[in-house]
């Protein structure tokens, strides 16, 4: 209603902004990554999360364009913190389906690449299981044009779709992220215990990478230690953070 007429306005008063959550090895809690995350910088309501305009972004076809944009900033953003004398670290872009079915997101890439000088090994695209309801086939092809451009691909929200073990098998995939909702259950429900040592061990045998995303206590990271898993991300080490808090945290963690 009110929110789907300002986000006309957002697009071209560029009101959208990225922010960043680190994603820290378990092996040493250095930082390997973040993941560049949507906020709008609403005129009235402030800080807009993305739950609640992501949707309305795709219901009014706008995700492609705004999702184009935010490529290019974050390839952008990684560019300047390795020329600001950073250890280089993953920045990893969330897709939408639109993105990936209506747009030409293999010439979007390439053209993020493109102009913000930024070498694709260090670009990681997020996908959501429910792109893949989608062709299959068309997906595959997708992913491997993608893939030939230098850049990795994690399947997001891994565990919350309903075929996703199919899937890993045929995709060309670099990396899952667990789903949150089973790290909140980790440390205190045996079966939410069982199922994330079953994807970890899943993971590891097709020589895939790791993050456990939603990891909030204490607890949920002891869990985590005993488990073969390289990566988390979560509250307990940083929410997201805007982009000068980034490049503090990498000058400390150097
Ligand atoms: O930051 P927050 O936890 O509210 O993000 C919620 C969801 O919004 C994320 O899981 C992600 O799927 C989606 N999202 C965030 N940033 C982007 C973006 O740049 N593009 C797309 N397509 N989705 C995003
Ligand atoms: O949908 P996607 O997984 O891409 O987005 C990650 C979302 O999860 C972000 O919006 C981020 O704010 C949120 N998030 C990140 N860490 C935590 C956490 O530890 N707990 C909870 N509840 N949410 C988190
Ligand atoms: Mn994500
Ligand atoms: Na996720």
């Amino acid at each position: 209603q009110e929110l789907a007429n300002d986000i006309h306005q957002a697009c071209v008063n560029e009101e959208f902004t990225l922010h960043y959550q680190p994603q820290i090895a378990l092996d040493g809690y250095y930082i390997t990554g973040v993941e560049a995350l949507l906020r709008w910088n609403h005129p009235v309501q402030g800080l807009v999360l993305p739950s609640v305009f992501v949707p309305l972004l795709e219901e009014l076809g706008l995700i492609v364009e705004v999702g184009e944009w935010a490529l290019v900033q974050a390839c952008r953003q990684n560019v300047a913190w390795q020329q600001a004398g950073h250890p280089p670290i993953r920045m990893a872009v969330n897709l939408s389906a639109q993105q990936f079915y209506r747009g030409d997101i293999v010439k979007s890439v390439k053209r993020a690449l493109e102009v913000s000088g930024m070498d694709p090994q260090w670009l990681e695209l997020e996908l959501t299981e429910s792109l893949t309801l989608d062709d299959t086939e068309v997906t595959i092809q997708i992913m491997n044009d993608l893939k030939a451009l230098g850049v990795t691909l994690s399947l997001d929200d891994f565990g919350t779709g309903w075929s996703s073990l199919s899937y890993l098998r045929r995709f060309p995939l670099d990396r899952i992220k667990i789903d949150r909702t089973f790290m909140s259950e980790v440390a205190t429900e045996p079966n939410a215990a069982a199922v994330v040592q079953g994807i970890l061990s899943l993971a590891q045998n097709l020589g895939l990478g790791c993050v456990a995303e939603g990891v909030e206590s204490r607890e949920q990271l002891d869990y985590l230690k005993r488990q073969i898993c390289s990566e988390m991300q979560g509250f307990l080490f940083s929410r997201p953070l805007a982009p000068d808090d980034v490049a503090s945290v990498l000058t400390h963690a150097m």
